[in-house]
């Protein structure tokens, strides 16, 4: 596992993306910042979320806080999934105990064909003008990470109007309406890439494409539905040379699909074993993740055990990027988040 001299944090992350072999393992947390930070609350005190998002300085403040209040060596530009929906045409906003609410819903043919195709720069310039702000904190030698939703992921919020338990709404579509619902994924996917380009383009020394909900498919509901979307999108960026993270909730049985998409590292949750990861695409491209976030609510030192064993599952491995399997939970104590940096970056060294 030796790679001499040190490497710096940003040169770590990105070799590991790339399956090349590293002195220590790198690693970050999904959604590292947020309400379980009082440094956060005090920036979001009086302001929406979404005013927020489009704010970069406080983009950039908040992006920062996990860096220099855990001691995390990776950074993700903080925005959110949801902001290309909106510039597409549906009016969207963050009720506090609801969450996200989209509209009008996207239901039909004329609906998709109602949608407006957006530029980034003009339409969505907020995260990529944050990436830009960033470089000077984050100095040379820390990575940051751009991100967006995954086809599927969007397209369901489009479609549901917001968060959903069953998704009947866009599952009704997909097996109703199956036309319908790949013209809309093609618009969400061709407009998506603009938007991931700009994130590159700005600064971001990777990306991660978010697919919440296509765990929920089988199969061949997620090759048609999901994958060649998100290989489409992938192809999209190919160029720039960005190493791209694939991200699916629930992917244990679709592994091997997201390992054919042309992303980078796959990033898996908790539910999938580490051993049986490596074996079925370990080598093929890198992996990241995949500690329960609940193992984050209790105490520092089971947050610190449970860290341990997910290093250890994984150790040896060349191309692995330790992650939680699922963002980070807002009744996280700083403490526990903190324990985890800790082991972490002491893991190896
Ligand atoms: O202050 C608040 O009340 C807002 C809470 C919040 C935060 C901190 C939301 C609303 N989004 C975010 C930031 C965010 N979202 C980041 C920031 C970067 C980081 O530090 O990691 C990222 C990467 C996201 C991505 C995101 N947004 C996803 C994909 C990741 C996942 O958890 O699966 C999803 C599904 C969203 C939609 C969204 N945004 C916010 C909420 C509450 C939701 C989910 C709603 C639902 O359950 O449907």
């Amino acid at each position: 596992m030796n790679a001499s001299p040190e490497l710096s944090p940003r040169e770590r992350f990105l070799r590991a993306c790339r399956c090349r072999v590293v002195d220590r393992t790198p690693g970050w947390l999904m959604r590292q910042a947020g309400r379980y930070m009082e440094e956060y609350q005090a920036v979001r005190r009086g302001r929406s979320f979404l005013e927020l998002c489009k704010s970069p300085e406080l983009c950039r403040d908040v992006t920062m806080q996990p860096i220099d209040v855990l001691g995390l060596e990776t950074a993700i530009v903080f925005s959110d999934i949801l902001l290309p929906c909106e510039a597409m045409g549906q009016s969207l906003v963050f009720e506090e105990k609801r969450g996200p609410v989209l509209g009008p819903v996207v239901r039909d043919r004329a609906a998709v064909e109602g949608l407006r195709d957006f530029e980034a720069a003009r339409a969505t310039p907020w995260p990529a003008e944050t990436i830009r702000l960033l470089r000077e904190p984050l100095g040379p030698d820390r990575a940051l990470i751009g991100f967006c939703g995954a086809p599927f992921t969007m397209a369901a919020y489009m479609v549901e109007g917001g968060g959903s338990r069953q998704f009947e709404n866009v599952k009704r579509m997909m097996w109703g309406e199956p036309e319908t619902l790949e013209l809309l994924l093609e618009r969400i996917t061709d407009n998506l890439i603009g938007y991931l380009r700009a994130q590159i383009e700005a600064g971001a020394d990777a990306v991660q494409i978010f697919d919440s909900w296509a765990g929920t498919l089988d199969q061949a509901a997620y090759q048609r539905f999901a994958h060649q979307w998100t290989a489409k999108l992938i192809r999209g960026v190919a160029d720039l040379g960005a190493p791209v993270i694939s991200y699916v909730n629930g992917c244990d049985h679709l592994l091997e699909i997201m390992a054919g998409s042309g992303a980078d590292v796959v990033a898996i949750d908790w539910r999938v074993d580490p051993g049986e990861a490596l074996m079925r695409v370990g080598g093929q491209v890198a992996i990241q993740g995949n500690l329960d976030p609940t193992a984050l609510l209790a105490t520092p030192e089971v947050a610190a055990r449970e860290t341990r064993r997910t290093l250890e599952a994984f150790a040896g491995a060349p191309g692995y990027i330790f992650n939680v399997g699922s963002g980070v939970l807002q009744w996280t104590p700083v403490a526990c988040a903190e324990a985890v940096v800790r082991t972490l970056r002491s893991w190896g060294s």
